[in-house]
């Protein structure tokens, strides 16, 4: 029984499937390529067009990109879900603390990276790059209507980490590291940041109930992790990693959910077997994804090929699909999904797909133990 109603703002989820009915979705509005960074060029691939390249983005790929945002957000609308969206603040102001500075700030475009929805709370993420640091702002005026409105919110905010050069291994500083030693690192958990202080990105997290699966790579260490634990001391939290991914950030296209059972994961990042456990002895299902679509993501992009696999689920047979992915909406329609096609390759470049650019306020269901 739902106990939904769309007159009032109640803020709940638990998972990434259950029937949704009130989500964020993101802007492009006045977003940014940030100046260099040591965490931020550790994502960027040495061959990519975004090295060294800083600046407001064209205004024409921000209006495509709004564009197709706006047009996202009207199809969620049309299915009777609930919508709303950020208020972007001036990302070309510099992000100065008494321990960094760097020059311009990213956007408001992929919520999920910062907002971690679980339950009745909506946490804000450490982040891990300098200029993501104050990203919560864009969301600020939400975070404050859903207060006002929803008594049961619980609206925190993850301790803001300091991010000085003791927080990166220098040793991935260099432009020409190689995707051979990267692979190495990522397989030996070496990766950018350092155990310094807790940092995680809210992407790196996926919420299945009573459990949180969260990757250790580039913007989520060790502490960070403990730090979820000790946050959400009635959930358990899973510590997984990707060794196949050369630029380990963000789970979400790398291993997602489709429904209890039923988990894509990403062919070239397979979940070792020795972090199966609770899946296999739970009776769920890991099934490779199918191929991206494209050989490339799209110009000035910090996203892989496999946003192909970055879905956002509406209900446990309902799957939004990026509309050029067509290997994997036609795997979604042979596991069963209704599939709903929408465009939006051309703002991948603002940062992400489908599940990047949301971030869940509201599903049906409550907190279920599928691992018991
Ligand atoms: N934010 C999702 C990006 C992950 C990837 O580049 O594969």
């Amino acid at each position: 029984m739902s106990d939904w109603s769309p007159e009032k703002t109640q803020v709940k989820s638990w998972n990434e499937w259950d029937r949704l009915r009130h989500v964020i979705v993101g802007r492009a509005d006045d977003c940014h390529i940030p100046p260099e960074e040591p965490a931020l060029d550790a994502k960027v691939p040495e061959d990519s067009d975004m090295r060294g390249q800083w600046g407001r983005r064209p205004q024409e790929t921000i209006d495509r990109a709004n564009e197709l945002l706006d047009q996202f957000a009207n199809q969620l609308k049309a299915r009777g879900i609930r919508v709303d969206r950020p208020d972007s603040i001036d990302h070309s102001k510099p992000v100065t603390t008494p321990d960094f500075h760097t020059d311009s700030q990213f956007g408001c475009m992929p919520p999920r990276d910062v907002l971690l929805t679980v339950g009745h709370e909506i946490l804000e993420a450490t982040m891990s790059y300098r200029c993501r640091w104050f990203e919560y702002l864009n969301y600020r005026p939400l975070m404050q209507r859903y207060w006002d409105e929803d008594p049961n919110f619980r609206h925190e905010a993850a301790p803001k980490p300091r991010l000085t050069d003791a927080d990166y291994h220098p040793d991935y500083l260099s432009e020409k590291i190689g995707v051979e030693k990267r692979l190495q690192w990522a397989a030996e958990k070496f990766f950018v940041t350092t155990e310094e202080e807790p940092l995680f990105d809210a992407a790196d997290v996926l919420r299945f109930g009573r459990d949180l699966v969260v990757q250790h790579g580039f913007t989520t260490n060790l502490k960070g992790i403990e730090w979820l634990r000790r946050h959400f001391p009635d959930h358990r939290v899973h510590t997984v990693n990707f060794p196949g991914d050369p630029y380990p950030i963000h789970i979400d296209a790398t291993f997602t959910p489709l429904r209890p059972g039923l988990i894509l994961n990403n062919p070239q990042r397979r979940l070792p077997e020795d972090q199966r456990g609770i899946f296999e002895k739970n009776g769920w299902e890991i099934v490779d994804a199918a191929q991206p679509a494209h050989n490339a993501p799209p110009p000035l992009c910090y996203s892989s090929t496999w946003l192909s696999m970055n879905v956002l689920v509406l209900d446990p047979k309902t799957v939004c699909v990026e509309k050029s992915e067509v290997y994997q909406a036609e795997q979604m329609d042979k596991l069963g999904m209704e599939v709903v096609e929408v465009d939006l390759r051309d703002a991948y470049a603002f940062g992400g797909g489908l599940h990047c650019c949301t971030a869940d306020v509201y599903r049906d269901g409550d907190c279920e133990d599928y691992f018991p």
